[in-house]
């Protein structure tokens, strides 16, 4: 049992993960036009994880016998000039994630609502490691900073990403 509340807040979160899916597959297509087969690969890997996100609040709100409504989707950026440009933007955009997971959190407390308390706890781990893995990637680029040699190392190590369906995931992705 769900509120009308807390579900459509639900359905309204996990239509943003769709749109970070296609944020991040927007990026990964940009990444490749600069030349960065790596950093292609990153954001076509983010990409995934995105799309398993969305596929778990999707299953979730179904699972609680609710009916999704999947909202028109907002265009995403397709110009980027540098590879630290993306970064940074990924990292405003993951910081944005986490506060409406931590708005969502508060409602389920709010509400008493224990099955999405502990659902919502997966994500609000999540998003540490997504926020933390782009701090990374944006220090080592400002290391290196216009050095081309430098930023092909680093294209090179994000190249090596790969996807790890999340627990609980579907095969739908
Ligand atoms: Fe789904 O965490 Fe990023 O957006």
């Amino acid at each position: 049992m769900i509120s009308k509340k807390m579900a459509d807040a639900i359905n309204k979160h996990m239509n943003l993960e769709l749109h970070s899916a296609h944020l991040y597959l927007s990026m990964s297509s940009c990444a490749n036009a600069l030349g960065l087969k790596g950093a292609a690969t990153w954001f076509s890997v983010q990409y995934r994880e995105e799309m398993a996100h969305f596929f778990k609040f999707y299953t979730y709100l179904i699972d609680q016998g609710e009916n999704i409504e999947l909202l028109a989707g907002k265009a995403v950026p397709n110009q980027y000039k540098t590879l630290l440009e993306m970064v940074e933007k990924t990292l405003v955009h993951e910081q944005l994630i986490t506060k409406c997971i931590n708005d969502l959190s508060e409602q389920a407390v709010k509400e008493k609502d224990h099955a999405t308390q502990i659902f919502l706890q997966w994500f609000v781990t999540e998003q540490i490691e997504e926020e933390n893995n782009d701090r990374d990637l944006i220090a080592k680029l400002k290391m290196v900073g216009d050095n081309g040699y430098g930023i092909l190392m680093i294209d090179a190590e994000m190249g090596q990403r790969v996807f790890t369906p999340p627990p609980g995931t579907t095969v739908m992705i």
